[in-house]
Parts: structure tokens; C-alpha cells; sequence
């Protein structure tokens, strides 16, 4: 019975296919196979009454292992079984797929990639910075010394060694002027942090996209003309947009652009707090002490910046009415948007 035994492994070890399992499984087990007809040669009435029973018991041992083990071989088998195509031999690339889920990419993520891609276009390196921040690099270095009044417009957290969690993306401007020098041309998405009431355009975390270009002879027309090829990208259409003075230490002149409200059309809803218009993208021309701060040559060089609302600009190309899904980790949220634009 052992020798019979090792002889239907080693099949079933060759056998990768269901037929050739099958054809091992009649073999042995079959009406007339080896263990099939073991026990019907045997003749019962010459073996004593302990000699049946240790037979008896070792027949049917053997017949269980071997119905397990060619079981356990057709599941492998029809496992591992691979549908082949019959003209060149190889898969079936026919064949409907699996029906796997796929994870969605979070509309934000979807954004950023999304203007990455295009400011690459125009030449911009993509650059990050960091979350943890020194009160220098946010406020200082962009000419909002500790008494300003414009800290109070971006209260934040405080780390009890003094550092922050930055306000704003505008931290990286003099880092990156102090890494690379002049000319640069260079974007900073990430996320940035503030102590805020949180309605459906506030939130306390969220993300900003910074830009920063830095060269001889820079002017507004620059600054209009890279926002104006932005939008129209980002939107495939024409959006209206109206600039306003805007006042932040740290760019002379200083703007506000704002987009007509594409959730409501201009009309006026809860997003754009009834006025038509979101603010999008606050920019100006780089202040020079600035560009002291980041060690450039402010008689050869000039330069505009743009802080852009990263999670304002999804809520308008989504139709997103509230910024607090945004973070409300909601599966039915993440997953309405397609995995990658
Ligand atoms: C700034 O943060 C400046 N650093 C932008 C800047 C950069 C100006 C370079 C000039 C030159 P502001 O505080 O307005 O500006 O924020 C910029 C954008 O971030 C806003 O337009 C808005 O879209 C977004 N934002 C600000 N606070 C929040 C918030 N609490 N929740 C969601 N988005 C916010």
C-alpha cells in the first residue's frame, strides 16, 4: 500500500493539468483502479479476524489520503490555470478582467498633479517644503516682523520649541531663494495650517499651491499671463476673473484675483458667501526686501509670486459645496472621482 501510495504522489506531481489529474484519479481510484481493486482481490476469508481489521483499516486510510490528494491537485490546478489563447499560445487578453476595485485618487491629489503638469510646461521645477516651519521663514523672512498686524490674519499653532505649523506656502519662497538663487521658476504645493472658525470655505488644514518666479526684467504682464494660461487649463474654458489691489507684506504691488464662482455662476450661494466671486489666487510682484532676505540681487533681479488656494480650486472644478469634506474621511466622498485626469 506505501508503494502505491509514493506511485500516485509522484503522478500527481506530474499531473499540472484537470485531464491528467483526472486520468491519475481513474487510475487509482476508478471503478476498476489500483485501490478499487486491492480491496476486491483481497481475500477476506483467509486473513484471521486481526489480520481483516489492520487491513481493512490501512485500505480505507489509503483510499481517503488518496481521494484528499488528488482533490487538493484539481484545486491547485484549475487555481493556477491560465485561459489560452489558441493562436499564439499565450494568455487570453480577450477575457473580461477581474472585477477588481480600484481605489480612487483624492481630488485634491488629482488638482495638484493637474497643475504640476501644467507649470512644468512653462518651465517651473516642483518643490516642497516643510510642514514644521521656523516663525522666520513664515513671517520674518517675508517681511511680517513679530508686531505686524498682518500675523493676526494667520493665526496658527505653535510648537513648544518655537516652531509653527506654517500658515501659508509663501514659507518656502526665501528657503528657495536661498537654495537655488536667481533666476528660478518654481511651484510649492502642501499643505498649511490655521487657527480658523471652519465654515464651508474655512478650514483649519488645507492646501495651497505656491508659485515663484524670479528673473531679469519680470513684470505684472508676466504674472497675468502665466494666470491666465493656468486658468484656462485648469478649467478647459474661458473663466472671468477680476483683479483687485490686495495687501500682504511681502509682494509691491500686491493682488487679489478672483474667478467668478463656478458653483453658482456669479449668482451668489453659501460657497462664495453670496458675492459671485471666490478669492483664488492672492500674487503680486516680489517685495525686494524679499528678495535681500533671499540673498538676490534686487538691481538684476525682480520677480512675482502666487499663493494659489489648491483646496478652493477642487471645490470650483468639482462643484465641491463644502470644504469640510474635503477632510471628513468619507469613503462615499473620495470615491466619485475618477483615478487619475
Ligand atoms: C496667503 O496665504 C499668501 N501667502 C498668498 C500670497 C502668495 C500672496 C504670494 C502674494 C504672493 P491668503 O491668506 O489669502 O494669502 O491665502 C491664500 C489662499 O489660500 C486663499 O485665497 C484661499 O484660497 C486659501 N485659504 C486661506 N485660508 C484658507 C482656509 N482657512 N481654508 C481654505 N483655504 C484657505
Amino acid at each position: 500500500m506505501e508503494d502505491i501510495w509514493r506511485q500516485l504522489e509522484a503522478e500527481l506531481d506530474r499531473a499540472k493539468s484537470l485531464p491528467e489529474i483526472e486520468q491519475v484519479r481513474i487510475k487509482y481510484l476508478g471503478r476498476k483502479g489500483v485501490i478499487t481493486v486491492l480491496a476486491k482481490n483481497t481475500d477476506f476469508g483467509k486473513l484471521s479476524a486481526e489480520e481483516k481489521k489492520s487491513f481493512g483499516q490501512r485500505l480505507n486510510s489509503l483510499k481517503s489520503r488518496a481521494e484528499e490528494a488528488v482533490r487538493a491537485a484539481a484545486e491547485r490546478a484549475s487555481r493556477e490555470a491560465v485561459p489560452q489563447d489558441g493562436a499564439t499560445g499565450g494568455p487570453d487578453l480577450s477575457l473580461p478582467g477581474t472585477d477588481r476595485r480600484l481605489g480612487a485618487m483624492h481630488p485634491i491629489s488629482l488638482v495638484q498633479r493637474e497643475l504640476e503638469d501644467i507649470f512644468q510646461g512653462m518651465g517651473f521645477r516642483v518643490l516642497t517644503g516643510y510642514e514644521v516651519e521656523t516663525e522666520y521663514y513664515n513671517f520674518d523672512a517675508l517681511n511680517i516682523p513679530p508686531d505686524h498686524p498682518a500675523r493676526d490674519m494667520q493665526d496658527t499653532f505653535w510648537l513648544e520649541d518655537g516652531r509653527l505649523l506654517r500658515t501659508h506656502t509663501s514659507a518656502n519662497q526665501v528657503r528657495a531663494l536661498e537654495q537655488f538663487g536667481a533666476p528660478i521658476r518654481a511651484i510649492f504645493p502642501g499643505r498649511c495650517f490655521r487657527n480658523e472658525a471652519m465654515d464651508a470655505s474655512h478650514e483649519n488644514t488645507f492646501y495651497q499651491l505656491e508659485g515663484l518666479l524670479v528673473d531679469r526684467d519680470i513684470s505684472v504682464a508676466h504674472l497675468i499671463g502665466v494666470m491666465k494660461t493656468l486658468l484656462s487649463a485648469v478649467f478647459h474654458k474661458e473663466v472671468t476673473v477680476r483683479l483687485r489691489p490686495g495687501f500682504f507684506p511681502f509682494v509691491e504691488p500686491g493682488f487679489e484675483l478672483d474667478v467668478q464662482c463656478l458653483i453658482c455662476g456669479g449668482v451668489g450661494c453659501a460657497t462664495c458667501k453670496r458675492s459671485g466671486w471666490i478669492e483664488l489666487i492672492p500674487c503680486g510682484l516680489v517685495h525686494p526686501r524679499v528678495l535681500e532676505f533671499g540673498r538676490v540681487d534686487t538691481s538684476a533681479f525682480s520677480g512675482f509670486a502666487f499663493g494659489l488656494g489648491l483646496t478652493r480650486l477642487a471645490m470650483m472644478k468639482f462643484g465641491i459645496p463644502d470644504i469640510r469634506l474635503f477632510n471628513s474621511g468619507d469613503i462615499r466622498f473620495c470615491e466619485q472621482f475618477p483615478v487619475s485626469m
